[in-house]
């Protein structure tokens, strides 16, 4: 077990989904370690030094239990997640595994296909609503196509806004946050950046319930600098939840550790978050990471413990900048020498 990882105090609240302790199965092949049991995942959030939890509707029970049975199994977790100290971050419909989604869920050119995708997203919020959960995710999995003439992209669009608007309606309190993710399963993906999922925001039931979570490779992905998405998500009060992993170049969703492929991308980010005020409101620093296929069981929780030493030694140097120093480089449009200034924080060298 990685010692836990608190370089320095910080109020920053940290959570990741239970997903990102796997076996290391891949598209390629079979599971390379055995699946952790769940309670010991649960246990191991307060030992790796997180708060929260997110979770998938079927992370808390089978999404085809019925409600009697549904409630049995949330009490469970609940009694865990108690016993933990642990809360709910977010929850999220896996609205791409069912064989009823394998051409989109609510973009399905099939009306029965949309129906269950609709019913089953109102499933989940009243789950959110059991675990005491307000923040509820759509991630778009299979909202795109593998040839554009499959579908009406102006149509697929409107049924996404149906489906935003559908779960707003079912309770008050909830609040929708849109994850972009310009591809990957699909080929192409509706509403593939955080720009896209702002502009819908604006277009749905009701906007102060709609923002977005922005994942740091989903950016990436985009050809777009998630540091500069977060800002512009914090600029419409609407950046409410982050997955922060690196990703080395356009290919696969990598989920790599936060910060392990460009530093200056991920310090860039913590600066944005931190010199926003990100986590004022409560919003957590979540994780979205995968260990590598080559790594032990033992050791199948390292890249978190990494991740989350990452932000915090990259939170010391943002909180250690001179900010005078920096103003007067702006001031002087002296960039090499901001640049160099940056970098000499970054290599720990004053
Ligand atoms: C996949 C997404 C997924 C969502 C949660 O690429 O990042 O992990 O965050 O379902
Ligand atoms: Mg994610």
């Amino acid at each position: 077990m990685p010692a836990a990882t608190t370089p320095s105090p910080t109020s920053y609240r940290f959570s990741f989904g239970p997903w990102n302790i796997s076996t290391g199965a891949d598209p390629f092949g079979p599971p390379a370690r055995k699946e952790m049991e769940y309670a010991r995942k649960l246990k191991a959030y307060r030992e790796l030094g997180f708060d929260a939890v997110q979770f998938h509707d079927d992370d808390i029970v089978p999404a085809d239990l019925d409600w009697q049975a549904t409630l049995k199994g949330v009490a469970e977790v609940k009694k865990i997640l108690d016993g933990e100290g642990l809360f709910v971050e977010i929850i999220a419909p896996r609205l791409w595994e069912d064989p009823r989604t394998v051409d989109g869920a609510f973009t399905s050119n099939d009306p029965a296909e949309r129906k269950y995708a609709i019913d089953r997203s109102k499933r989940c919020v009243d789950l959110a609503r059991e675990v005491g959960c307000k923040n509820y995710v759509l991630w778009l999995a299979r909202e795109g196509t593998y040839i554009r003439e499959a579908k009406c992209a102006k149509t697929a669009v409107s049924r996404i806004v149906d489906a935003w608007n559908a779960i707003l309606e079912h309770d008050p309190e909830i609040r929708v946050l849109g994850e972009a993710k310009p591809n990957e399963p699909m080929d192409q993906a509706y509403l593939p950046t955080v720009g896209h999922m702002i502009g819908v925001c604006y277009k749905t039931a009701d906007p102060a319930r709609s923002g977005v979570l922005i994942e740091s490779a989903h950016s990436i992905l985009a050809g777009l600098d998630p540091a500069d998405d977060m800002a512009y998500a914090l600029h419409h009060e609407k950046l409410w939840s982050v997955h922060l992993n690196d990703q080395n170049g356009l290919k696969y969703d990598q989920d790599k550790v936060f910060g392990s492929v460009d530093l200056r991308r991920a310090f860039n980010q913590v600066r944005v978050l931190e010199e926003s005020g990100y986590g004022k409101n409560g919003e957590c620093v979540g994780l979205d990471v995968k260990a590598m296929r080559t790594t032990s069981f033992e050791e199948s929780m390292y890249h978190l413990a990494h991740s989350k030493t990452m932000f915090l030694r990259l939170l010391d140097v943002v909180r250690g900048l001179d900010r005078a120093k920096i103003e007067e480089f702006r001031t002087h449009r002296r960039y090499e020498q901001l640049e160099m200034y940056i970098l000499n924080e970054l290599m720990g060298r004053r």
